[in-house]
């Protein structure tokens, strides 16, 4: 059965190729009838549009109908099949068939209304993380609205008043729902667009999970030993990279609603200044630069910089343990040790355990799991990249006309590090 995501993608795509749309049109002004807000075709020309759409790398965006000059988004909470990774199926809760929810993407002044829908087997809500709006919206069980019971459709209604990245998740036994992956990004842009105007506009929500190698279905009770690290419910190397001209002022977006962790994201390459928080946008005279950003559980950071040096620059999260796919704890550490056949004889005894320093993708292939990502799946153009997880990969080309992926960076003559054999 075609999915409602796929459906729209499919939608969207046949739009594009048939010349139906023009690239990238404004979703949110007027009360034009209602359209797939799916992502917008590449390329995109954003100069004339009053903000820049946001790129949701790895999830897709909710469609909404206009009704009597209100913006109505339909969403269901429901268990969904998330595939972290083509071979990383997990059974995650969450909203319309995903895990993040899509996104909601919206402006300052409108009247949104938000039919929920709860086809999970228990009760739930919706709380608007960010959001002002009256308090009966604002989607604690039992302290503002009763819950939304299984087979219930509740209505929240409200104008947006404040522009940010925000997001939206169950405010009902939040360390259950939220920990089987209940969560979405809400971005409010403002009505007159925030200069200076971005040409790239990206946004990220972090996540973590402890799925059990040979599992499928996440621990909700978990609450500080997580082995599953992801990017808009995608973890690497099925992250999808951001994709830039050279030159282009680019924003990007993190939310972070994992359950315990905060999350340091370095970006190498620029400096970046961080422009925003899920409290609102700083002002220009209080921005700071910065190379990599801690962002807390249960906040954004909005980060700006231009893109004015070619390449594939890595975005992660520098706690490196988020870096990893599935990856075993408490083992035993021999580095530096010469091992001979002490693998074997101590596999007896241990059979979890793995030779550590000898580089991560050696590590895995023996007595691997089901469900489990075997870390290094990734031939880059200098051999296997190692590593998984809260990554991903900037890329910035010259002249390039679309945002497709461009393949991995070609380094001009003489610019990449290499053996040298010294004179003795
Ligand atoms: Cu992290």
């Amino acid at each position: 059965m075609e999915t409602r995501r796929q459906f729209i993608l499919s939608a969207a795509a046949f739009a594009a190729s048939t010349g139906l749309i023009r690239a990238a049109e404004p979703p949110s002004l007027g009360d034009s009838p209602a359209k797939p807000a799916a992502r917008p075709p590449v390329p995109v020309a954003v100069h004339d549009l009053p903000y820049a759409p946001v790129v949701f790398p790895g999830t897709s965006t909710l469609p909404w109908t206009m009704e009597g000059g209100v913006k109505v988004f339909r969403i269901i909470a429901e268990p969904v099949q998330a595939k972290f990774a083509p071979k990383l199926d997990v059974n995650a809760w969450g909203y319309n068939g995903e895990s993040p929810g899509p996104a909601i993407e919206a402006v300052v002044g409108d009247r949104v209304r938000m039919l929920v829908t709860n086809n999970l087997p228990v009760s739930t809500t919706i709380h608007w993380h960010g959001l002002f709006l009256p308090n009966g919206m604002d989607g604690i069980g039992g302290l503002n609205q009763r819950k939304i019971d299984p087979g219930q459709t509740f209505k929240y209604e409200f104008t947006l008043v404040n522009h940010g990245t925000f997001m939206y998740h169950p405010h009902f036994d939040e360390m259950f729902q939220m920990g089987l992956g209940m969560m979405g990004l809400f971005i409010v842009h403002p009505k007159e667009r925030r200069t200076p105007i971005v040409d790239r506009d990206f946004a990220i929500l972090l996540n973590e999970w402890l799925v059990t190698p040979g599992s499928y279905t996440p621990d909700p009770t978990e609450m500080t030993n997580f082995n599953l690290f992801t990017f808009n419910g995608k973890l690497f190397p099925a992250t999808e990279p951001l994709v830039v001209r050279l030159g282009e002022r680019v924003r990007i977006r993190f939310a972070n609603l994992s359950t315990t962790n905060a999350h340091p994201m370095h970006l190498h390459g620029f400096s970046f200044k961080v422009t925003g928080t899920d409290g609102g946008p700083i002002p220009e005279s209080a921005q700071w630069p910065e190379v990599t950003i801690n962002v807390p559980t249960g906040s954004s950071r909005d980060i700006e910089f231009i893109a004015d040096a070619e390449g594939d620059w890595g975005l992660h999260c520098h706690k490196v343990h988020h870096l990893m796919n599935g990856m075993g704890h408490n083992l035993p550490i021999v580095v530096g040790v010469k091992t001979g056949d002490l693998d074997e004889r101590i596999r007896k005894y241990f059979p979890s355990y793995m030779p550590m320093g000898v580089g991560m993708a050696g590590m895995m292939p023996m007595g691997q799991p089901a469900n489990m990502l075997p870390m290094g799946g990734i031939e880059g153009p200098f051999g296997e990249i190692d590593g998984g997880g809260m990554f991903t990969v900037v890329k910035v080309r010259k002249g390039i006309k679309s945002y497709e992926d461009p393949g991995w960076y070609r380094h001009p003559e003489g610019t990449v590090a290499g053996p040298v054999v010294e004179a003795k």
